[in-house]
C-alpha cells in the first residue's frame, strides 16, 4: 500500500526546545523562581497551556485567568522573538537528506506538532515546500499522547494510519503514534524512547536502506 511520514517539529527537524527553555525560563524569573534545563524536559512535545500550568505548579505560583492568559502571551512574544531569526543552519542534522528521498519517491509527507507556530518555523528554515499537509497545535482539540494529531495527518495524506511512520523525539508522542496505529520511531534516548517500535539518536543514524526498508512494508 501507499505509506505516508509524519514528523515531529520540536526535537525532530529543529531544536527550538531551547527557545521554548529561554522563554519560560525568562518567566519563571520574573515570577520570583528558578526553572532548570531538567524541568523544561517535562515540557517536550506538550501544549503551550500546560506548559504553564506545569511552570505555575514549579513555582507553586496561584494565578487568576487574566494572569494566566497575560503570561501565555508573554511567553510567545518572546518565543517569537527567537524564531524570528532562525535560518536553515538551524535543521537538524540529515533532516533534508531524508525529506529529500522521501520527495524523489513521491512519498506524502506531513507536519504532526504541538506547536501554534509550527507553520513559520518551517518557513523559516525553508522546509515549507515538503509538507503536503501540516497538522499542529491550531488543528487539534486533543494533545499526545491522544492518536488525533497524527489521525488528522494520515486523513490529509490519504494513507491509511497503518502505512504510516512517525518521527517523534517526545514520550507522548511515541505513545500517540503508537496509538494510532503506526510505525513509531523515536528520536533521541532510547532509554527514553523505549516504548518506540525503531530507536535513533538523530537521522544522521537513518541511512536510505532503512528507508527503503520503511516504504516496502
Ligand atoms: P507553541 P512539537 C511542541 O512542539 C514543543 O515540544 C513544546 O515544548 C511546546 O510547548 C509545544 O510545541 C507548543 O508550542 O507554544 O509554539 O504552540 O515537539 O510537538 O513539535
Ligand atoms: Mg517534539
Amino acid at each position: 500500500g501507499k505509506v505516508g511520514f509524519i514528523f515531529d517539529l520540536d526535537g525532530v527537524i529543529v531544536d527550538t526546545a531551547k527557545y521554548h527553555y529561554l522563554a519560560w525560563r525568562k518567566l519563571a524569573n520574573e515570577l520570583g523562581f528558578e526553572f532548570t534545563k531538567e524541568q523544561n524536559e517535562l515540557f517536550k512535545g506538550v501544549s503551550r497551556k500546560r506548559c504553564l500550568e506545569i511552570l505555575l505548579e514549579i513555582g507553586n505560583v496561584k494565578a487568576t485567568q487574566k494572569q494566566f492568559d497575560t503570561w501565555m502571551i508573554e511567553k510567545n512574544v518572546d518565543y517569537l522573538a527567537y524564531i524570528e531569526k532562525m535560518d536553515a543552519s538551524e535543521i537538524l542534522p540529515d533532516v533534508p537528506r531524508v525529506l529529500n528521498f522521501l520527495k524523489e519517491r513521491n512519498i506524502p509527507i506531513a507536519l504532526g506538532s504541538a506547536s501554534k507556530n509550527a507553520q513559520p518555523i518551517l518557513e523559516k528554515v525553508g522546509l515549507l515546500p515538503y509538507f503536503d499537509s501540516i497538522v499542529d497545535g491550531n488543528n487539534v482539540t486533543k494533545a499526545k499522547p491522544d492518536p488525533e494529531v497524527f489521525l488528522i495527518a494520515a486523513d490529509n495524506l490519504k494513507v491509511k494510519p497503518e502505512l504510516c511512520v512517525v518521527f517523534e523525539d517526545a514520550v507522548a508522542g511515541i505513545q500517540a503514534a503508537n496509538a494510532a496505529d503506526m510505525v513509531s520511531i523515536g528520536i533521541g534516548d532510547p532509554d527514553i524512547l523505549n516504548e518506540a517500535q525503531y530507536n535513533f539518536k538523530d537521522f544522521t543514524e537513518i541511512d536510505n536502506q532503512f528507508l527503503e526498508l520503511l516504504l516496502n512494508k
